[in-house]
């Protein structure tokens, strides 16, 4: 089986890039550890803070997002970075060519209850034209991102990620400690009878995501003449892995719950970096009518509506809006 560095290195991948790969996955592998020791490893249980979202933060969301940070902040390739867990942005070496943003750990809801979670990351070129502390680093659309990838810490921990190409994926071989490629080329079946809401929000939608959902569960008889089927993982690493791996539909589209956030999924660490993998694997991502890649962000924790997966669902769900 082949390994990640060889892989790259056939994909036309920098070493140097490589070199800062290696950097956000060593980050991974360590958290991977903690994950698999559970309780033991007494990072279960929530902190006493809030992060700049307003959400509780767990002891693995601080500990992951610390990790990363440390090594990140360590590689004289990385300019600046953003995270769902940090306020601003973090300096890094000025003048180096890369900026990196991450979740470090989605779906912290699953950490004590041993479910799916994961770490999302994305690289993109830092920006001359503005200093290395400024916002307006990670201001780029998702279209300009150079690498996007998740590790999910599953039953096996897993990386799939893409430099630009084919979104490949890869298994964490615990007795060497290097992720081997275990699937070359992810390819999101263009229809499906699966899709991914959270549907306790449901009374909280516009009327065209009612509709929508309406439609899917009428069945044969109903406008979309198939039987749809439901899952949904609180976490959207583990969602987004089950499209990319059998196909689906995964939605978290505006609400009307709190007036000031209409949407929950953040654009720069947990969207794009979604879209890139979902796009290069032949499937399709929007929020709402627009393209996510080609959102441009106006500020560093946006939120954005998301309808992506297998390209023909996201077709017809996107044509229920105006
Ligand atoms: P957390 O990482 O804060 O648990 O949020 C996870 C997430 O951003 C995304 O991974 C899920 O798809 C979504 O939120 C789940 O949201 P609900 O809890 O509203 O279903």
């Amino acid at each position: 089986m082949k390994r990640l560095i060889p892989t790259l290195k056939g994909d036309g991948v920098s070493i140097e890039f490589i070199m800062l790969i290696r950097t956000v996955l060593a980050a991974t592998k360590e958290i991977a550890f903690r994950v698999s020791q559970g309780e033991l490893s007494g990072i279960l249980g929530s902190t006493l803070d809030e992060n700049i979202q307003g959400e509780t933060q767990k002891k693995l969301d601080v500990l992951s997002n610390q990790l990363i940070k440390d090594m990140l902040l360590a590689d004289d390739q990385v300019r600046a970075i953003a995270s769902e867990e940090e306020d601003n942005v973090v300096v890094g070496t000025q003048g180096a060519p890369y900026i990196v943003a991450f979740d470090p750990l989605d779906g912290s809801s699953n950490i004590d209850i041993n479910g799916q979670i994961g770490t999302i990351f994305t690289i993109y070129p830092a920006r001359d034209d503005v200093p290395a502390d400024s916002p307006l680093q990670f201001q780029q659309p998702g279209k300009n991102q150079l690498c996007a990838g998740y590790v999910l810490y599953g039953p096996a921990t897993m990386l799939v990620m893409t430099t630009g190409g084919p979104t490949r994926c890869y298994t964490l071989d615990l007795t060497h400690g290097g992720f081997l490629l275990t699937q070359e080329e992810l390819s999101v079946p263009t229809d499906t009878k699966e899709f991914a809401i959270n549907m306790a929000n449901s009374r909280f939608w516009a009327d065209e995501t009612t509709q929508y959902v309406n439609d899917l569960i009428q069945g044969e008889e109903g406008p979309l003449g198939k039987r749809y089927n439901m899952r949904w993982n609180a976490a959207m690493v583990g969602d987004i892995h089950r499209v990319l791996t059998r196909g689906g539909i995964f939605m978290y589209p505006n609400d009307n719950r709190d007036p000031k956030k209409p949407a929950k999924l953040r654009l720069l660490y947990e969207a794009n970096p979604m879209a890139m993998l979902i796009e290069n694997a032949g499937g399709k991502a929007y929020a709402n009518k627009q393209r996510i890649l080609d959102i441009m962000p106006d500020e560093l924790h946006q939120r954005v509506p998301v309808q992506m997966g297998s390209a023909n669902e996201v077709e017809t769900c996107i044509s229920y809006y105006d």
